[in-house]
């Protein structure tokens, strides 16, 4: 019921009497008015005022209204979908996987948000932006890997020209900050025969976190823990949407290539020492390249081998970048 109103509350600019509300939910004023004191206490700003009733106030909660008042995409958050509390949004995504191309799936927290390989994503905290894209190109499926270069490009154009700080791409997707993960993505895809059905990209980002777990403090940072500064959640999904969406467009239209420089220069694994682990060992090499398809392409002894993100996972020889 809290969730209704609420619901009500954020498509609504003005005032919302408790008299309306009642009426539109067959539930006393008197119950109305518990459920907006418990929205209060789950940090909703929500001004009361006599013979008007209530209003939602500037609060960062996320609201496919307010997004799309500040976007100016052709296809990419034409709808949204934004729910209080989703397992992931991911799955959120393959669940109403008939929703058009394009979609956007957003929620303020998840319950079990997923990183690659089983691992998990922590997404507890209404700080963070916690979102998936759904996308149905006519693309053979072996291209979908680069939808995930392109999703974190595209976080990282987004938060480079909101915040003027370094932001950098931990290959193959992890946005870093300072040397530490401010986001992760994870794309999945659902194909029938050699045809793609639907890619969702999931993109987690530590927007306004104070604190994290003890077991991730030393890999996971937020923005705000880096700059001091907060942004209001909707403003970053747009211009993160908005991003996704001219370089989409530039994949579709011109392949891959005409993006791959751009990810390259951004990519701060290019050019280190790193350690691969996968298949059941470790192996000390040099990273340097990234093949259009998003692989990297590590050298060892003068010997040059392409590996996969499914395959292995890569961090820096003396530390996580
Ligand atoms: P990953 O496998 O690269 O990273 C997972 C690892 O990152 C974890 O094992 C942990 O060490 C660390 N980690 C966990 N939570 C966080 C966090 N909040 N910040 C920084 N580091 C963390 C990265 O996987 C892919 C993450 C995608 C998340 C999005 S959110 C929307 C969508 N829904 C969903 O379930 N996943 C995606």
């Amino acid at each position: 019921m809290k969730n209704k109103i609420l619901d009500i509350l954020k498509t609504e600019t003005d005032y919302v009497s408790g008299e309306k509300l009642s009426s539109l939910l067959g539930i006393s004023r008197a119950a109305v008015w518990k459920h907006i004191n418990n929205l209060k206490k789950d940090g909703y700003v929500i001004t009361a005022v006599t013979n008007k009733g209530y209003r939602l106030e500037d609060s960062d909660v996320l609201s496919s209204e307010e997004i799309k008042k500040i976007l100016n995409t052709k296809l990419i958050g034409k709808n949204i979908v934004c729910v209080e509390k989703t397992d992931s949004t991911n799955n959120l995504a393959k669940q109403r996987s008939n929703e058009p191309d394009g979609t956007v799936f957003l929620s303020e927290i998840q319950t079990m948000g997923r990183g690659r390989r089983g691992k998990v994503w922590k997404s507890a905290d209404k700080n963070g932006l916690w979102m998936s894209i759904m996308v149905k190109p006519d693309i053979e499926p072996q291209k979908v890997p680069c939808l995930t270069l392109i999703a974190g490009l595209a976080v990282q154009k987004a938060l480079s020209g909101i915040y003027k700080e370094k932001f950098e791409i931990k290959w193959p997707n992890d946005l870093v900050l300072n040397k530490k993960k401010v986001c992760g993505i994870l794309s999945e895809m659902s194909c029938e025969m050699e045809r793609l059905e639907y890619a969702i990209c999931g993109i987690g980002v530590n927007l306004n976190n104070e604190a994290f777990d003890k077991d991730i403090e030393n890999v996971a940072t937020s923005v705000y823990l880096e700059t001091g500064k907060k942004i209001k959640r909707f403003k970053a999904a747009a211009e993160i949407i908005g991003r996704f969406e001219e370089l989409y467009f530039r994949f579709i239209d011109d392949g891959i290539e005409s993006i791959i420089g751009e990810y390259k220069k951004v990519c701060a694994t290019l050019g280190k020492d790193v350690v691969i682990t996968g298949f059941g060992k470790e192996q000390k090499a040099k990273a340097v390249d990234v093949t259009p398809l998003g692989e990297l392409v590590v050298e060892t002894d003068g010997k040059k081998t392409v590996v996969t993100s499914g395959e292995v996972s890569v961090r820096g020889l003396f530390g996580y970048v």
